[in-house]
């Protein structure tokens, strides 16, 4: 007689196509962790895209485009890489999610709904984007760091009655990176290629889409960052539609909540092994971050460092900030996620670090070698276009910081970086509550280095905690899958994320009196204030 086999236990598949690189994982429910990881850079793996920090490299600093064959093709070889890693063990996934960047979009031509639907009769020898076709209406696609919208930003904004009641509507001002001054713009300047789309997908919608084999719904989640969405009513906003362009609303997928099946894993993806997982629709990294450290309740604060820097955090009640530089999103739980979003993140830390040609070890040493506070000399880090508040790229130096001097560069780039989180935080919504004693959590790349962590401590005057692995925006959409193959209900967050986020590894606690900042914070805002007014 044959012996029963045991059922071997699922696993979930969570994938972050973040703005330079793709990272995949696996996770076992089981045994609470991450059991298999790939990653996939860009610039340095996909050279022939010529992508530099994952977009095109442009004269204009306002331009961010980005070829969305390069994320399929990052996301085919994440796979591959996984497939051959026995500690994946693909089989057993059953659930997968993606994470991407917010605000991207990619515009679909007529032959994408059917290219998609014959995704499964496709040659599993061969990768994915040769032979997927033109489906594209745009080969590139504008990116969150794009800020060559401020006229259309404008005249949404009027038709609308202005920021505040735009806020109110969509939860955030009509800002340059979203889609709804970048679908104006494109469909005023390019009018053909317009009239050839047919769909227009955001970057999380477009490789769910590719996971479906069909045109995926947009969630709630990155629905809320289009500027496009009646964000208290979760349906697309007639008005915001119109106001962005007259043909847009047939070109809208379905807005679903992020806790949707939207499809199962078409037969392609069974040459890695992978059977007809259940797809969940996909959301931005942000809120996908929120839930890879677990901050999954009302009062928990996240710090993203990635190629943006963010503060975000859960909030029951929609309170848009009427001054336009902070948002409203909707988080993967359904609740409210109050968000800033600094545009000099990574770029800001690397551009200083390979000014003093220095590795990561040298440029935490030059951080150590300099006072918190930095004797009172420091900068304002607008080394790119700035989002929080929006003004020109050109780092400013201040209180005697020279650009000779190595160490007080260091450090003034990383204190600048968490002084405005403190001037804005207090601005945004009547203020985020950035004092206290409870950690701040704090996830991205950039987590990986311990200066970063104790400057943000410092400046704070709060703990930091950082999760084990710094891909929380992976982990985050691997927990996703999780929670809705798990039952999907609302009270079962803190269920989902139990054991995958260790609350005290890697708590750094401040090591000086928050008020050695104090002076700095006034001096920092009055200098951003003149800068952004071009004083
Ligand atoms: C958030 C934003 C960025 C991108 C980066 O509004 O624009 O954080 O999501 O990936």
């Amino acid at each position: 007689m044959a012996l029963a086999r045991r059922p071997r236990a699922r696993r979930c598949l969570g994938i972050d196509a973040g703005t330079q690189s793709l990272t995949a994982l696996v996770i076992d429910p089981l045994e609470r962790r991450v059991v298999a990881r790939s990653h996939v850079d860009y610039d340095s793996e996909l050279a022939a895209f010529g992508t530099r920090g994952g977009q095109l490299p442009a004269d204009d600093p306002r331009l961010g485009l980005a070829p969305p064959m390069l994320w399929i093709e990052a996301l085919d070889l994440a796979l591959t890489r996984l497939a051959g890693d026995p500690e994946a063990d693909l089989q057993r996934v059953d659930a997968v999610a993606v994470s991407a960047q917010q605000h991207g979009t990619v515009y679909l031509n007529r032959n994408a709904q059917s290219a998609l639907g014959a995704l499964g009769d496709l040659d599993p020898r061969r990768p994915l984007a040769a032979q997927l076709g033109a489906i594209l209406s745009r080969p590139v696609a504008p990116i969150w760091t794009d800020s060559t919208t401020a006229d259309e930003c404008a005249q949404i904004r009027t038709q609308l009655g202005g920021t505040a009641r735009v806020c109110a509507l969509t939860g955030s001002d009509v800002c340059e990176r979203f889609p709804s001054p970048q679908i104006r713009r494109f469909a005023n300047h390019e009018p053909g290629p317009w009239a050839e789309t047919s769909s227009v997908a955001l970057v999380s919608s477009f490789l769910t889409s590719l996971l479906i084999g069909r045109i995926a719904p947009i969630d709630h989640g990155d629905g809320s960052g289009t500027g496009l969405m009646d964000v208290r009513r979760r349906r697309w906003s007639r008005a915001a539609v119109i106001a962005t362009s007259k043909d847009l609303r047939d070109r809208l997928p379905a807005l679903v909540p992020s806790s949707t099946v939207v499809g199962e894993l078409v037969a392609y993806f069974r040459k890695f092994g992978l059977g007809p997982a259940r797809v969940v629709a996909g959301t931005g990294d942000n809120g996908s971050s929120l839930v890879g450290v677990g901050a999954v309740e009302p009062g928990e604060l996240t710090i993203s460092l990635g190629t943006s820097d963010t503060l975000f955090g859960i909030e029951s009640d929609f309170v848009p900030d009427p001054g336009g530089l902070g948002h409203v999103f909707i988080a993967p739980t359904g609740d409210y996620m109050r968000l800033l979003c600094f545009r000099n993140g990574s770029l800001a830390r690397e551009a200083v670090r390979d000014a003093y040609r220095l590795d990561w070890p040298g440029f935490g040493r030059a951080v150590e070698a300099t006072p918190p506070g930095n004797r009172g000399r420091f900068m304002v880090p607008w080394f790119a276009p700035e989002s929080v508040p929006r003004a020109a790229a050109g780092p400013l130096r201040f209180g005697g910081l020279t650009s000779e001097d190595v160490a007080g560069n260091c450090r003034a780039v990383l204190e600048a970086q968490f002084l405005r989180m403190r001037v804005h935080a207090a601005r945004a919504h009547g203020g985020i509550e950035l004092a206290g004693s409870k950690p701040v959590r704090v996830t991205g790349g950039g987590s990986r280095n311990r200066s970063i962590l104790q400057v943000i401590a410092d400046v704070l005057g709060r703990p930091v905690e950082r999760a084990e692995t710094p891909d929380g925006a992976a982990l985050g959409a691997a927990l996703r899958a999780l929670h809705v193959t798990a039952g999907g209900k609302q009270t079962e967050w803190r269920d989902t994320v139990r054991g995958f986020i260790p609350v005290t590894a890697g708590r750094i606690e401040p090591r000086v009196d928050v008020s050695v900042y104090d002076q700095l914070v006034c001096d920092y805002a009055s200098a951003e204030r003149a800068a952004a007014q071009g004083g």
